[in-house]
């Protein structure tokens, strides 16, 4: 799918958390989720992430159970009614297993696939999976972030999970890399890796970034959540020329508008 086509491609966020649409009950939590992904779809998403695990700083974890009714559901249905790529974002590896016999064709682990049971889950299908960054866990990680450097500390932990992968049977052809801004960094470390995000090309494997929305973006400009959007495509902007392939957002038509204007400069450049 996603690996072999368009170079810079627009992920769709689809959030199926309790906070996130209507309290009316299972049913119409799916038909809202359902014709968001529409509406995505409509937006020019290149691909959609269904996520059941609020990973928020600060959050707790949700049960396997929960986040199953939650995701899956929402994957067959989606999987019925389009013929979308699917990312499920998720550290579990049952919700890997059930979402990828749902019809999900990447899983989106802001883990890596380090819980018990996830590089198995992965190993034992053929879809593509990105591994991210965090340093600690999401309830903690905003604490106190520490590193070295943190552009070197995370592709060496990126890396490191590379290994995992191969060793596990997983190949190099199914792997995406994220940085992942926000999860266990300060704004300082966000923008050190923004700014210097080539270096993650020498892992040789295609990325995926995250700066939809994110406090990074909310720190400089004062804005609240619902308010970043011009300041959130400057980042994607800023991605997409560093050579990001995937950019997850929240506003999926503006961005796609982005990445237009950002292909047609960078085609430019073979002529
Ligand atoms: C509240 C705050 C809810 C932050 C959700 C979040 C990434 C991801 C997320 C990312 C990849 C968000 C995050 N972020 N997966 N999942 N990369 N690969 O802002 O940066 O969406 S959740």
């Amino acid at each position: 799918m996603s690996k072999n086509s368009k170079p810079l491609q627009v992920m769709g966020i689809v959030n199926v958390t309790p906070d996130s649409f209507s309290d009316g009950g299972e049913y119409n939590r799916l038909n809202d989720a359902v014709d968001h992904v529409a509406q995505l779809i409509n937006d020019g998403a290149d691909l959609i992430d269904i996520g059941g695990e609020s990973t928020r700083p600060g959050s707790n974890s949700v049960a396997e159970q929960e986040e199953l009714d939650r995701v899956v559901p929402l994957v067959k249905a989606v999987r019925e009614r389009f013929d979308v790529p699917i990312s499920v974002d998720t550290t579990k590896a049952r919700v890997m297993s059930e979402s990828i016999r749902a019809g999900a064709n990447l899983i989106n682990d802001v883990n890596a696939l380090r819980e018990e049971g996830a590089l198995e889950a992965l190993s034992a299908s053929n879809v593509e999976v990105c591994l991210m960054h965090m340093q600690g866990e999401p309830r903690s990680m905003q604490h106190n972030p520490l590193y070295d450097d943190v552009v070197c500390d995370v592709k060496t932990f990126l890396q490191e999970r590379v290994h995992a992968c191969e060793n596990a049977g997983i190949d190099r052809e199914r792997i995406w890399l994220d940085p992942g801004f926000g999860f266990g960094k300060s704004v300082r470390h966000n923008y050190q890796l923004l700014q210097r995000l080539q270096a993650f090309h020498e892992l040789q494997l295609p990325l995926l970034v995250g700066l939809s929305r994110k406090s990074m973006i909310g720190h400089v400009t004062g804005r609240e959540v619902k308010e970043r959007l011009a300041g959130s495509l400057a980042a994607a902007t800023i991605a997409a020329m560093k050579g990001a392939r995937i950019i997850r957002v929240h506003d999926v038509k503006e961005t796609v508008d982005a990445m237009k204007v950002i292909a047609a400069t960078l085609e430019g450049e073979h002529l």
